[in-house]
């Protein structure tokens, strides 16, 4: 059957360019070797175009992001010259919130015999999905400066939570745990301290738990679970979390497995079906236009985005040549993966190992 899908790619900044570049050398690929076309169009908003007007992204653009789009690939967001990433908070945290993507989806996953900076046995097998709550807590832009009670000016950012969010993330972290047969859901927190949103989490958490009671559970605090993360990664399944905690974890169980290079990401909204994939690193001002960008989280994104379109039969071969990629020696990597390869050379190898 021939289908056809209409995706936007918003490359965004530094590496996010450069790696959504190779993501489109692997929809050019499928396109002209299949008749399972997916058809593209750019939104180039990034720093320049934000330093130059003043603006990114204005609630009128996202009729044209959404209307008749079945999803978007989303590079990286970030730049020196503009201060605490204001135009990034514009662009992709407005696109989560306006578009209400409250599932921050995160697969880490070790690829068998994959090169990890760790070398350690304790990651072969690690394989666990994280639940990000993506609309929510800290990143509601609510706070400000004020004067502080001592005199000296004093900030704040107020975290939030309501029931209706934490409820729907929760129940999408179970759903995906038995659909996926997964043993166990985690909740993750730090009800300790942070007593009124850690009671509300729990509470829910409980509640809902009920629903799936042949999958375990438990409640942990986020200092102890970081470092069981690092130390015992196999012995985490799915794990649901808040806006930051989640985030947090996200770049801590990247770098378990391999690195911030190599971890895609989905934001997504089930109940209307939009859906942003995008890679978990940022835009790496560093490295950017070196050439020597790791592509592959951005190519493990597609392949969601390709499960996302019901096209899974890409998904899946997109993911499996990443992974026989991830096998090669070290040679053949990319130098956040002690290589020396540069990021087209990477895509060159990958798109060799798609079986078409
Ligand atoms: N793909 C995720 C992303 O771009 N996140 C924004 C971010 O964390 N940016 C920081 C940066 O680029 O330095």
């Amino acid at each position: 059957m021939n289908t056809e899908r209409k995706i936007i790619i918003i490359p965004g900044d530094g590496i996010g360019k450069e790696v959504t570049n190779e993501a489109v050398k692997v929809i050019e690929h499928i396109n002209h070797s299949s008749c399972d076309v997916v058809n593209y169009e750019y939104f180039n908003r990034d720093a320049d175009f934000y330093l130059e007007h003043g603006y990114i992204l204005k609630d009128s653009d996202i009729k044209s992001l959404t209307d008749g789009v079945d999803g978007i690939l989303f590079g990286a967001i970030g730049d020196p010259r503009i201060p605490n990433m204001e135009h990034g908070r514009e662009l992709l945290l407005k696109l989560r919130q306006s578009l209400d993507l409250y599932v921050n989806f995160r697969p880490i996953r070790a690829v068998s015999n994959c090169y990890s900076p760790l070398k350690e046995n304790r990651v072969e097998g690690a394989d666990m999905v994280i639940f990000r709550e993506n609309t929510q807590g800290l990143y509601t832009q609510v706070g400000g400066s004020v004067a502080g009670v001592d005199g000296t000016q004093a900030a704040m950012d107020t975290a939030y939570y309501s029931t209706h969010s934490v409820d729907r993330i929760i129940r999408e972290a179970f759903e995906w745990a038995v659909a996926n047969d997964r043993r166990r859901v985690d909740l993750v927190d730090k009800a300790n301290a942070v007593t009124n949103i850690g009671q509300l989490w729990r509470t829910r958490f409980r509640k809902i738990s009920k629903e799936f009671n042949h999958i375990e559970t438990g409640e942990h605090y986020i200092d102890a679970y970081c470092q069981r993360m690092v130390s015992d990664p196999r012995s985490i399944d799915v794990v649901v979390s808040s806006n930051l905690f989640g985030d947090i974890l996200g770049d801590l169980g990247a770098g378990v497995v391999g690195g911030l290079g190599i971890t895609p990401s989905a934001n997504i909204n089930p109940q209307s079906g939009i859906a942003l994939f995008e890679p978990v690193h940022g835009s790496a001002p560093d490295i950017a236009g070196k050439g020597i960008a790791n592509p592959v989280a951005s190519l493990y994104s597609l392949a969601l985005l390709y499960d996302h379109l019901r096209l899974d039969k890409w998904g899946k071969r997109i993911t499996a040549a990443v992974d026989e990629y991830l096998q090669m020696a070290s040679s053949h990597k990319t130098p956040d993966l002690g290589g020396e390869a540069g990021t087209s050379d990477v895509t060159e190898q990958i798109i060799s190992l798609i079986d078409v």
